[in-house]
């Protein structure tokens, strides 16, 4: 008897006969893509149909050990396969230790985040790190351990089975392009076993790593220069893109393939709803390139793609890729012909965007950036965030800053000049992440209310300052939750949260300002949140707002379509969101410290759209009047056609 993982008899008696059809329905529809991706990627190291009859069995296995709740799970969102696209899906983002002491205290805080109604929980890298500087958890030292300090992988389902039961998508880092240099098969490298010796990239000498270096961009120029680093106990080099505890994997072997779709379903079969992919612009590496983006990184995540369609097809992939736009946008399948790949993608350009409008008072650099880029395929969408963990990269294409007449390498320099405070006249208190020597540019680390002026405003103690921040705050999230994407509020800014003025004195920390905006929950001040008088309490309710209107409104699902309006005030972004079960809305929001008036007859060039209904707004009910609507300073307005 055959028994090949893509014989009928053998998937069925697997799998029984309803689930066993369902799985060969799949399997059909995926097996082209996953033969071509693996052709192209292995095809000179292994027989491609063979390595894929191997990953085929590897996902029927997963899928027969799939828990009977998280395959219904599964077969719901096949019937509703944009349930991750709706207009109730709200995010948040936190780590498990720092919100709440580890994955068991996270469980118990849920209420919290059910508050804001939030359906979607990005816990940051929770996996057993390398003991010492870990890189927040990005350092994985044991992927089939959670990391003991947060709990155990009992906690993990625990939590997952929570969430689930609250209507939470569980979303957990994947840290694929590195792991630790102290994770076993690292350390089976060192010690010479041939097998793992393939799992990353040796040199012996220098001379292919200058060669790479040529073209290599520096990911942490200051804390970690180069992208190779020298091997102790051997004396030779290995490739390590970021720290030199990082070891970058070789994924043209195509066991490092299979063990990270191990991985992957290891994580799902516990409860994980979305793989955050770490880093996937490094994967492939080529001779004389920058080493990101290559075709072959996208041929990998098609397979990775296709395999988790087959045994997890209620499962997403988000893409963590901050790259340009044009490169950007095929992680989610965007190529010459479609191709399923990430479903969700970080949306890095808006967030540098709305930064640069906070910081010049001028939305134009924003409107052009944003105008020109392809939109997200179908059945994909953007994940719109504020602020993350990382530092802020001033991340402006040089073609987009020429055509509003900005000098672009000037205009990073300064963005990053503003955002430590340096700059006469700025109102943020944060910090320059790597200065780059060569370049002159460094990128931004702090919270978002101290970016935004929060933490001026109080010393300065003068209450409309701290108005203007509070609007501020409110203003860049309004869009946030509103532009096309699934909205992720850091874990903190809803309570305004200011910078970490203690990061360094974290063992591990001192050198990476990044900690600067990575606090411990502050619980007193959360408790202030119900509290209208208080910081907290203005800026809950306001989040808390966007997200009860955004719930109402199909046109803000992130599967509508966002047309960014450029009107003639350059102090207002305009955006019309458009979904065919709607009327379309208009979202208005005002970089200005002055109030305005701002004429509506460029919207209605391109809506045909008269009159607009007031739906929600900064500062009480706002409506048109012929074809004008004044809008307050540092304030936001989201109307719908009436
Ligand atoms: C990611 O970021 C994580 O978000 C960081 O916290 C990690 O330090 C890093 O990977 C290494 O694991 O360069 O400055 O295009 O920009 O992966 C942050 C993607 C980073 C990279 C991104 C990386």
């Amino acid at each position: 008897m055959n028994d090949s993982p893509t014989e009928p008899d053998v998937v069925r008696a697997a799998l029984g006969d309803l689930e066993g059809e369902a799985f060969l329905q799949r399997l059909a529809l995926v097996r082209p893509d996953l033969d071509e991706a693996l052709a192209e990627v292995y095809g000179d190291r292994v027989d491609p149909a063979a390595f894929a009859d191997l990953l085929v069995a590897d996902a029927l296995a997963a899928t027969a050990a799939r828990d009977p709740a998280l395959a219904a799970l599964d077969r719901r969102r096949e019937i509703d396969p944009g349930w991750f696209l709706a207009e109730d899906m709200i995010g948040y983002v936190c780590y498990a230790d720092r919100f709440a002491g580890g994955l068991a205290g996270v469980t118990t805080h849920l209420d919290h985040l059910a508050e804001l109604g939030v359906r979607y929980l990005h816990l940051m890298p929770l996996l057993q790190p390398r003991d010492g500087e870990n890189d927040g958890g990005y350092a994985v030292a044991d992927y089939s351990a959670v990391d003991r300090r947060l709990g155990t992988m009992a906690d993990l389902e625990a939590l997952a089975g929570e969430a689930h039961r609250r209507g939470i998508a569980l979303c957990v880092d994947l840290v694929l392009n590195h792991t630790a240099r102290d994770h076993q098969w690292a350390r089976r490298a060192v010690a010479g076993d041939p097998t793992y010796r393939s799992f990353y990239r040796f040199f012996p000498d220098r001379t292919e790593p200058d060669a790479y270096e040529r073209t290599l961009p520096e990911v942490f120029p200051d804390l970690a220069p180069g992208s190779f680093s020298k091997v102790e106990e051997t004396g030779e080099w290995v490739w390590t893109t970021f720290h030199d505890y990082q070891w970058d994997l070789d994924w043209s072997n195509p066991q490092v393939f299979r063990a990270m779709l191990g991985v992957m379903l290891s994580l799902t079969g516990r409860g994980v709803d979305v793989l955050r992919l770490d880093a996937v612009p490094f994967l492939w590496k080529r001779l004389g390139t920058d080493c990101q983006n290559q075709p072959e990184a996208h041929r990998i995540l098609q397979a990775l793609k296709a395999l988790v369609r087959l045994a997890r097809p209620g499962v997403v992939l988000k893409a963590e890729a901050i790259v340009g736009p044009d490169q950007l946008v095929p992680y989610l399948g965007a190529h010459e012909v479609f191709r399923p790949e990430c479903d969700l993608a970080y949306d890095n350009q808006l967030m540098v965007m709305l930064w640069s409008a906070l910081a010049t008072r001028d939305v134009r650099l924003l409107v052009h950036a944003l105008s020109r880029r392809q939109p997200a395929p179908a059945g994909t969408g953007w994940v719109t965030y504020v602020r993350c963990h990382d530092d802020i990269g001033w991340a402006v294409a040089d073609e987009d800053a020429w055509a509003v007449g900005i000098d672009p390498g000037a205009h990073r320099r300064f963005l990053a000049s503003f955002f430590a405070g340096d700059h006469p006249g700025s109102f943020a208190r944060g910090l320059v992440f790597q200065p780059d020597p060569v370049t002159g540019d460094g990128r931004t680390s702090g919270m978002c209310a101290s970016l935004a002026g929060l933490e001026h405003a109080l010393d300065l103690g003068i209450p409309a300052e701290v108005d203007a921040a509070l609007r501020r705050i409110e203003t860049l999230y309004a869009v946030v939750y509103s532009f096309g994407g699934i909205p992720l509020v850091y874990m903190g800014d809803e309570v305004a949260l200011r910078n970490d003025r203690r990061w360094a004195g974290e063992p591990g920390h001192e050198a990476d300002n990044r900690w600067l905006h990575r606090p411990r929950m502050d619980w007193a001040a959360a408790d202030r949140r119900h509290d209208p008088t208080t910081l907290e309490g203005r800026c809950f309710a306001a989040l808390r707002r966007l997200g009860e209107v955004r719930r109402s409104a199909v046109a803000l699902r992130s599967d509508a379509s966002t047309t960014v309006v450029p009107l003639d005030d350059p102090g207002v972004l305009a955006y019309v969101r458009r979904h065919p079960r709607a009327q379309p809305m208009l979202g208005l929001a005002r970089f200005s410290d002055d109030p305005g008036v701002v004429d509506l007859a460029p919207v209605r060039a391109v809506t045909g759209v008269d009159r607009w209904r007031h739906v929600h707004s900064t500062a009480g009910e706002q409506a048109p009047a012929d074809g004008r609507i004044s809008l307050p300073a540092w304030g936001f307005v989201w109307l719908t056609a009436d």
